[in-house]
């Protein structure tokens, strides 16, 4: 292979590597309630309120807790949500987004283990809002215990419709404990477009390692 041809296969590979589109790269801010790090094993904040970095208290009161004995092991990091603060809150976040964009949401939820003032179950609703409802699940959780959270994975794709979507955690009842909330993600999903787009470079990026293997075999 040319010298040339060469620079134009390590072109093509970079454009591979760096393709918008391609990457899944985060849009939520702190989805796992790392910010800010509280002092104690648990604190409350009250709508409204803007002090969970990247989010919105918008009703009553919600909690950050601790990795503890009373409030069990967060699926990531050292803190989690519970969106019962001393009451039932609500918490939102708004993230940019491409009409007719494909994204996918992911979370896991689990439920305040405490056994203070503990109910049979948790509930909560998940919301994605854009020019409307885009898309509602009702959530309910119990069993989780400070040794083992039981931790539940939830995802669901979903095409935007508006330049900005809103994220909204909602609990569905009163009381101290409620539906934990961790490790919460937004990405965009590629379009298949941007795959047969980057084929090309792909294959020509192939050719030329084979190229370059080739002398030093036969050699
Ligand atoms: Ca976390
Ligand atoms: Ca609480």
């Amino acid at each position: 292979m040319s010298k040339a041809k060469s620079r134009i296969a390590v072109a093509l590979l970079l454009l591979c590597l760096t393709a918008p589109g391609l990457r899944a790269s985060e849009l939520l801010i702190n989805g796992s309630f790392e910010l800010p790090v509280i002092p104690t094993i648990d604190q409350e904040f009250a709508a409204p309120s803007t002090d969970i970095v990247g989010w919105a208290v918008t009703e009553r009161t919600v909690n950050i807790n601790r990795t503890s004995a009373i409030f069990g092991t967060a699926h990531d990091g050292d803190q989690m949500l519970d969106i019962n603060g001393s009451n039932n809150g609500t918490i939102e976040q708004s993230f940019a987004t491409s009409i007719g964009g494909e994204y996918l949401l992911t979370l896991y939820y689990a439920n305040n283990p405490n056994p203070s003032m503990a109910s049979p179950s948790y509930d909560a609703d998940v919301t994605l809002f854009g020019t409307g409802t885009l898309y509602t699940e009702f959530i309910t959780h119990s069993g989780s215990t400070a040794a083992d959270m039981e931790w539940t994975f939830l995802s669901h794709q979903f095409a935007a419709d508006s330049t900005t979507t809103t994220l909204q955690l909602r609990s569905r009842m009163l009381g101290f404990n409620g539906v934990v909330f961790d490790s919460v993600s937004i990405v965009e999903v590629p379009e298949p477009g941007a795959l047969t787009l980057i084929l090309p470079g792909l294959v020509a990026a192939y050719m030329w390692r084979r190229a370059r293997r080739l002398p030093r075999t036969t050699g």
